[in-house]
């Protein structure tokens, strides 16, 4: 989609740091990481946010998060734990529109609200 951040990196116009990518999934290391593993893995095609995702989609979140199953356990943190988090909507802090799953681990995590 034009304007949209996360396309541009699927397309390769804008650089990241992949940790994975297949015909359906792109995951890259965030920008402004808030642990020392931050992944972000999204989906190829562009949905803005989980809340638009529809039940023909359902294989698509599964296999979003088996990946990042699968990351978190390659990049050393399934044995101590970690978070993975999708931000719908203003009050969650939602910055970027285009669907993504933040895989956030490798150190002890707060849940302050
Ligand atoms: P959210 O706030 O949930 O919409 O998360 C968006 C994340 O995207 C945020 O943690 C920072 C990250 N981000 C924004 N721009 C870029 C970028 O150009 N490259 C990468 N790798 N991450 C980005």
């Amino acid at each position: 989609m034009e304007d949209c951040l996360f396309c541009k990196i699927i397309e390769g116009k804008i650089p990241s740091d992949k940790v994975y990518e297949d015909d359906d999934v792109l995951a890259f290391r965030d920008i402004n990481p808030q642990a020392p593993v931050h992944v972000l893995i999204i989906p190829k095609r562009h949905i803005s946010g989980a809340d638009k995702l529809e039940r023909s989609d359902d294989a698509l979140l599964g296999k979003l998060v088996a990946v990042a199953n699968r990351l978190a356990a390659e990049l050393g943190v399934s044995g101590t734990g970690y978070r993975l988090i999708s931000n719908i909507g203003d009050d969650a802090g939602q910055s970027v529109h285009h669907l993504h799953i933040h895989l956030i681990g490798g150190k002890r995590l707060n849940w302050d609200n």
